[in-house]
């Protein structure tokens, strides 16, 4: 019985019965004699650690604007939780993302560039230096459960991880919402269509049990469910709950003219009946499933509670990617530099003390490039990440130093490349080769109207592309200049 409840416990002695009680501090007192000098008191054995953990949540396919169904994760950040409204992955797809999240390092230093080989999915990535092995090199328990990286089907275990329990990635079709593999520890199981077999749940049975295998180790534990990804199954308790929800449509939606858009978006027509059918229901099921994963989210931060260590967890929640549903007449996608696609949700719920003021939104820009060493940071390993991620990563401090805030894009599927000035709601360049866009997010928050062509922009844009050329030739490791 070495469970000890919570950091309060620390340095106080050890708990009954885990020593012979000639060893115990007080009995040392009592045993000594006239005749014998007092014996030594021996330091309690430390039976713990008192280095914060961090749950790291990534939902697949998230858009910015479903936290609202989250109730648990809504209930866990009201005290201390701070939303960030102008968080962003630097590359909208899934597996250069993850990558980013990994070892926070850009697509275009890490070499993740698509989902699939050559140029992407897990053969392109390398593992030997990621937030997993700077964690465990520094005796930190690390915990992968569900999603690794696109292509992801065999057994074996990427170096860094203590504990592995990873979806396979061959049943993409069904979405491993149900009949889906895993890897356990390096032994393959595989899961049913039966309720119970519902990956969000036995994700979340399986987050629990690492958490519950050793009590005492921090841990850092990246749970990556599949929720929402397309086709966005709920679980079978969701099924349906938000059928006949009101849900409100922003101005792009369907956008009426296009005529200022680029050719590849300029040339589609008007969603029709049966696309906007489809948007719709995906829209739903999307919110449904991610019932499921905040259901998962309230049973461990339950589970931390019980034995005393929510008080020195953080949790991290955000997402991969974003999602198109019919803005600018487009079909589901998130391989675009819209903000559908590239802004996503990130909520930081510290511990107790850890992190100043009470619950707050903050609208600092940041980025998925800023979690690992966000991460790497709290958990006390900071240098261990700095000769490789790029300088200007806040590396320090939670929230990210105000120095980081700018945000380049680039998607190797299509070249679409983009940046963001460092203002609240500032100017938006996407370099699509000459067929460029540029918005002024503050006035233009939907991104209705491109002022790319504008005689007026034709300065700010040369600026930015400029700007944008400079942030994509600096080498990681090395401090790119500030947007002039
Ligand atoms: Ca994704
Ligand atoms: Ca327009």
């Amino acid at each position: 019985m070495l469970l000890v409840m919570g950091c309060t416990a620390v340095g106080t002695g050890p708990d009954e019965g885990s020593q012979p009680a000639a060893q115990r501090p007080r009995d040392s007192a009592t045993s000594a004699t006239a005749t014998m000098p007092p014996r030594p008191v021996a330091p309690p054995e430390v039976v713990t650690d008192t280095r914060s953990n961090v749950v790291l949540i990534v939902a697949d396919d998230m858009r910015f604007d479903g936290l609202w169904v989250m109730s648990s994760l809504l209930g866990l950040a009201a005290e201390r939780g701070v939303t960030f409204e102008r968080n962003f992955v630097t590359t909208p797809l899934c597996c250069p993302s993850r990558a980013t999240i990994l070892t926070g390092l850009y697509a275009h230093h890490h070499g993740v560039l698509k989902n699939d080989p050559p140029q992407g999915g897990v053969e392109a990535f390398d593992d030997r230096s990621t937030l997993a092995t700077w964690l465990r090199d520094a005796g930190i328990r690390t915990g992968l459960v569900g999603r690794y990286l696109n292509g992801y089907d065999q057994e074996e275990t990427p170096p860094g991880w203590s504990s592995w329990f990873a979806l396979w990635q061959y049943s993409e079709r069904n979405g491993n919402y149900f009949n889906f593999r895993v890897s356990d520890q390096g032994e393959k199981r595989y899961f049913d269509g039966k309720p119970e077999s519902y990956s969000t749940r036995v994700l979340g049975q399986a987050a629990r049990r690492f958490v519950a295998e050793e009590p005492v180790t921090p841990f850092w534990l990246y749970l990556a469910p599949r929720t929402p990804h397309s086709p966005a199954t709920p679980d079978p308790l969701d099924l349906g709950i938000f059928k006949d929800r009101e849900l409100p449509l922003p101005p792009s939606y369907d956008e009426e003219d296009v005529g200022d858009k680029p050719a590849w978006v300029r040339e589609n027509g008007r969603l029709r009946k049966n696309e906007l059918d489809e948007i719709e229901n995906l829209r739903r099921r999307q919110l449904e499933s991610l019932v499921g994963l905040d259901r998962e989210i309230g049973a461990l931060a339950d589970a931390l509670r019980a034995d005393g260590r929510l008080d020195r967890t953080w949790f991290i929640f955000t997402s991969d990617n974003g999602l198109l549903l019919g803005e600018h007449r487009l079909d589901p996608g998130k391989s675009c530099a819209y903000e559908e696609c590239a802004r996503v949700p990130l909520v930081v719920i510290p511990p107790p003390g850890a992190v100043p003021g009470a619950a707050r939104t903050d609208e600092h820009l940041v980025a998925n490039i800023d979690l690992a060493p966000t991460i790497a940071d709290i958990m006390g390993v900071g240098p261990a990440c700095r000769s490789t991620v790029a300088a200007w990563c806040p590396c320090s401090r939670f929230p990210p130093r105000l120095g980081a805030t700018r945000s380049c894009s680039r998607h190797g599927a299509v070249g679409r490349k983009a940046v963001r000035g460092l203002a609240y709601g500032g100017p938006k360049l996407v370099d699509l080769g000459g067929d460029d866009e540029l918005y002024h997010l503050s006035s233009d928050p939907y991104e209705l109207r491109n002022l790319a062509s504008a005689q007026e922009h034709a300065a700010e844009r040369s600026r930015l592309t400029a700007h944008l050329h400079t942030l994509r030739s600096t080498p990681p490791g090395q401090e790119p200049p500030h947007l002039p």
